[in-house]
């Protein structure tokens, strides 16, 4: 079993008054983890499968054994979506938007406010728990949110595709620093966007669309081995005395 990984760059208090050092502690250390553990337990029957990136897993789900698909979608998007949120977060006060970009969103949404109204509207609106996203797909760039722990990456998604900057808007989220007020949360995390980890995944990004490769794709070995697993609940033969070798 993989060690839970604590993956926050920096200290629990820096993101301090918009991120409280209280909620960081318990958001990192016992929600992240617990994902990542509740992953792994999942998993138990399926050692080969906690080898593959999350990213991976959550990306076809369908395809996986019929017994494991919820835990994969809870925790596995549990730790995606959370690994996403720590990266896209930075100490120090509000930093510019890198030219570019700002330039894309202005043009995609009418302006940068515009863009912004649209982010904090439909986190706002997303009932209950969830995480608004901005998403690139295939043909564009959206706003939109997903319910409990799914993520764009995922099959059923209504917007698929690459999750290019992620808030999480469940409580556990902002309840002790914004108690109720979830609007205060959202305006408050205008405060401590990392763009430059934004920008650079929205290169990447493009970089993979113009391959055709935005979404990972299942190769065929790696489809046969599910299909295995799905038929016969373990590893074939050959690759289980690999694995010992
Ligand atoms: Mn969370």
């Amino acid at each position: 079993m993989r060690i839970a990984e604590y993956p926050l760059p920096f200290a629990e208090d820096a993101l301090e008054p918009f991120m409280d050092a209280r909620t960081l502690f318990q958001h990192n250390r016992k929600f992240f983890v617990g994902y990542q553990t509740q992953l792994q337990a999942a998993l138990n029957h399926f050692p080969i499968l906690r080898e593959w990136p999350e990213e991976y897993l959550i990306a076809h789900i369908r395809a996986l054994p019929g017994g494991i698909r919820r835990a994969v979608r809870n925790n596995g998007g549990g730790v995606v979506n959370h690994r996403h949120f720590y990266s896209v977060l930075r100490p120090g006060g509000p930093h510019p938007i890198p030219q570019p970009l700002a330039d894309v969103l202005a043009h995609r949404f009418g302006s940068l406010m515009r863009f912004k109204e649209e982010f904090a509207s439909v986190a706002a609106g997303r009932f209950g728990v969830g995480w608004c996203w901005l998403i690139l797909t295939e043909e564009e760039i959206y706003v939109g949110s997903t319910i409990n722990q799914d993520n764009p990456l995922m099959p059923h998604a209504d917007i698929r595709g690459v999750p290019l900057l992620g808030l999480d808007l469940w409580e556990h989220a902002y309840f002790l620093c914004h108690e109720n007020r979830r609007p205060s949360y959202i305006q408050a995390f205008w405060n401590v966007i990392d763009w430059d980890v934004v920008y650079a995944r929205y290169l990447h990004g493009l970089e993979l669309r113009a391959q055709h490769a935005l979404l990972p794709v299942l190769t065929e070995a790696d489809s046969q081995l599910l299909e295995h697993l799905r038929k016969h609940g373990s590893v074939p033969e050959a690759e289980q005395e690999g694995e010992d070798t």
